[in-house]
């Protein structure tokens, strides 16, 4: 079997989705997420410009070797961009060969290990009764593991919870009304432990608790943090600290015993290689688009099983469904699974990227179509062009540039 083309396609049905096509002589074809929030376009030329016509001509069953021409090949390793352009030709060849193996594609990674995949919503609200309100409706649409995420008294536009009447959504329209976020650690610290005093108050100790610090503590206030919430219990506290330095970690870990996740930016084993071997975190979030596709992310994972490190794949909007629908088989099949994301997408983006994939009760289920079990309609697609959207940024109160 030959490649005998690939085609990228870029549309934006409510928010930019990069997605890559490869035919077969066979008439099989395989689609990549190649999704970069905010600089999808350089993901585009990436793919368009330098690897796609390497890839013309290869086998597609030659999943490795074609990830180490790219990868090694290249001689600049490493990044986002470069990751996800790799990671949607890898996921689109194993979409391939599990489409030719007539095969849902958790049977080529191990098959199943679980019947089911547990999820975590996202609950936020602008202040803390509206928090409580979103927590309550949550857990009545069935889900056991909740992300909570508050609007912080005295912080305008906080990390994670949408303007009033809005949904939350991370990215900003170019032209929309600007919804960087402002940031003070005093008043998020003040106010963390009487949120989630108030979440087990009024739901108990049964749901599973998550919350994503999004990188902007330092360590010792992580760990602060940390061992505030300790008596509430939470499944993970996610991204306190911006990761650069895996030495961080240490300092968080020695003084809590609240778990810890991280790895959503990370794109290759060398960003999280000393969180794992030193058993500094307890989840792992690099997924498939942005950590280079499934062939490198299976290695991550089965290193991870070594150290007891589980699982938490990325699982936000501005992941396509084709990222989740690998993700689910993923999901099924590795031994350490801990826990998905799930950010549902709008209607419009389920209808662009049709799917066997399916939520119910707490749980999502892959399906059983072969591959990912994931299409694109393309003609519904090129309804909706690209349009320049970014992310938010974020300043401290005194105007200080600090992670969003
Ligand atoms: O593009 C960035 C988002 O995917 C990210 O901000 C979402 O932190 C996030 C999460 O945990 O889903
Ligand atoms: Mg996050």
């Amino acid at each position: 079997m030959k490649i005998t083309d690939a085609k990228v396609f870029v549309c934006s049905p409510g928010r930019n989705f990069v997605t890559l096509k490869v035919y077969t002589d066979e008439g099989v074809y395989g689609l990549g997420d190649a999704t970069l929030n905010g600089r999808e376009k350089a993901v585009v030329s990436y793919l368009e410009d330098y690897i796609l016509p390497c890839i013309i001509g290869r086998n597609p069953y030659d999943t490795e070797d074609i990830w180490q021409y790219l990868y090694r090949g290249a001689y600049w390793r490493r990044g986002p961009v470069t990751m996800s352009a790799i990671a949607a030709i890898d996921m689109a060849l194993w979409d391939i060969r599990a489409k030719c193996a007539g095969q849902p594609l958790y049977n080529l990674l191990g098959g199943r290990t679980r019947d089911r995949v547990l999820v975590y919503c996202h609950a936020n609200g602008t202040d803390l009764p509206h928090t409580l309100e979103e927590v309550g409706r949550y857990r009545e649409l069935g889900y056991r593991a909740i992300r909570v995420q508050s609007g912080i008294p005295g912080i305008d536009h906080t990390y994670g919870v949408a303007p009033a009447g809005t949904k939350y959504e991370p990215a900003i329209r170019a032209g929309l009304p600007d919804e960087s976020a402002c940031w003070s650690t005093e008043k998020y610290l003040a106010f963390m432990p009487r949120l989630f005093q108030a979440v087990r108050d009024r739901f108990g100790e049964d749901l599973l608790l998550l919350h994503d610090g999004h990188h902007r503590l330092t360590p010792i206030e992580a760990a602060r943090l940390g061992k505030e919430l300790e008596p509430f219990h939470l499944f993970w506290l996610e991204d306190l600290v911006q990761a650069e330095l895996q030495e961080n970690f240490r300092l968080i870990r020695r003084h809590t015993t609240t778990p810890l996740a991280v790895g959503e930016v990370f794109n290759t084993i060398y960003d999280c290689q000393q969180l794992i071997s030193e058993q500094l975190i307890d989840y792992i979030r690099m997924t498939i688009v942005h950590g280079g596709g499934i062939t490198p992310v299976l290695k991550t994972a089965h290193f991870a099983e070594m150290y007891m490190v589980k699982t938490g794949f990325h699982g936000a909007t501005d992941l396509s469904p084709v990222t989740m629908g690998a993700a689910l088989h993923f999901d099924t099949a590795v031994h350490n699974f801990g826990i998905q994301e799930h950010m549902p997408h709008e209607p419009l983006v389920d209808e662009v990227f049709p799917h066997a994939y399916h939520y119910a009760d707490g749980y999502m289920y892959p399906g059983d179509a072969v591959g990912f079990g994931v299409d694109f309609d393309e003609k519904l697609a090129a309804k909706y062009p690209y349009q320049r959207a970014y992310l938010p940024v974020n300043r401290k109160t005194d105007g200080t540039m600090w992670n969003w």
